[in-house]
């Protein structure tokens, strides 16, 4: 029986006038000033509307946002466990569509979105994630990604840099770097194991439009979807606050971080630098690199280099391997 799930169509937005002015994500949290996820959030929230309901798996987006029964968010908001954001996502979107097969709702489809921290994505809660999107639920998962655990006090992640100090990864005479190893590469991990996804994006909150841009894309998808977003936190990469946007900005002025889409097997970088500035640009103004000496920062350099390679031969940047 085919069913007419009512999904809803957001159009490309060619300025933040063109969509819907009002906001999803209000005044009432209680994050650092400056948090770039906080923000990250906002941006979502805006692009994706109010017919949307959010999973938020615990991190500094649910503890420092969902306090004594008041938070920010004006549209649907779960709390999951930091393990298990697609499973719930996946529960969600099940039973929207056996209401709409018994009509029992008529609703328009909600967009279903799992904002995760990258904890709650991909490490501690891969494996929720990965089923949800193996099993073809209609989810746009998004990870915000702020190199740390940093709700519980700023522990490494894998997408924690080489080289940053963390109270996990603290620099010392044995280890001078702090952390030793290389972040994993997660939009790779996404696209390489799971075949019902079609969409999968990078960017930053400093690329606001392309940001919006790119959820309202992946909302337009019926499966699974996945986005990858660079959120600076100022506490725990130890930067000036007004700094946040700049931070993210560097981070791909420098080849730290590239923006791209892959769409059903084809890769389209985005906001590529004529020039790459050298990462010590990104790294000077940032407290969790202080320690670092030249031959630290020439490893890093070398690991960049091979990445933005990949960029301007527009093709996959591959998931490192150990580099120690
Ligand atoms: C199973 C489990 N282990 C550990 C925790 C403790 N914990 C709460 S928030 C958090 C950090 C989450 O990090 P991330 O997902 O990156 O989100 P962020 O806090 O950085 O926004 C941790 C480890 C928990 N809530 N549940
Ligand atoms: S620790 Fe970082 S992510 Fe958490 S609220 Fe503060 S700035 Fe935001
Ligand atoms: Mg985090």
């Amino acid at each position: 029986m085919k069913v007419d799930y009512k999904f809803q169509k957001l159009e490309p937005a060619k300025s933040f006038k063109a969509i819907n002015r009002a906001e999803q994500y209000v005044p009432g949290h209680r994050t650092c000033a400056g948090c770039g996820p906080a923000l990250n959030y906002r941006l979502v929230a805006k692009a994706a509307g109010p017919d949307t309901i959010f999973i938020g798996p615990t991190g500094c987006m649910y503890v420092a946002n969902a306090s004594y029964l008041c938070t920010p968010y004006a549209v649907s908001w779960i709390h999951a466990q930091i393990t298990n954001g697609g499973a719930v996502a996946s529960g969600i979107e099940a039973a929207y569509k056996v209401m709409a097969k018994k009509k029992k709702y008529d609703g328009p489809f909600p967009n279903i979105i799992v904002m995760a921290g990258d904890g709650g994505s991909i490490d501690i809660g891969l494996q929720a994630m990965s089923g949800m999107m193996y099993r073809n639920h209609k989810v746009l998962f998004i990870c915000y990604d702020n190199e740390s655990y940093a709700n519980t006090g700023i522990q490494t992640s894998p997408t924690t840099p080489y080289g940053a100090n963390t109270t996990f990864t603290p620099p010392g005479k044995e280890i001078p770097e702090g952390k030793v190893l290389f972040p994993k590469y997660v939009p790779q991990m996404v696209i390489g194991g799971h075949p019902a996804v079609k969409y999968v994006a990078t960017t930053t909150i400093a690329h606001p439009l392309d940001l919006v841009n790119k959820v309202r894309k992946a909302l337009s998808f019926e499966g699974p979807t996945f986005l990858h977003m660079l959120a600076p936190c100022p506490k725990g990469w130890k930067f000036d606050e007004k700094l946040t946007r700049e931070m993210a900005k560097l981070a791909v002025e420098t080849g730290m971080w590239s923006n791209f889409e892959w769409e059903n097997g084809v890769y389209k970088y985005t906001n590529v630098p004529k020039k790459y500035k050298p990462i010590n640009e990104y790294m000077k103004n940032q407290g969790r690199f202080h320690h670092l000496k030249a031959e630290h920062i020439a490893k890093m350099q070398a690991f960049v280099d091979e990445r933005i390679g990949k960029v301007k031969a527009n093709v996959a940047i591959p998931i490192p391997t150990p580099q120690q």
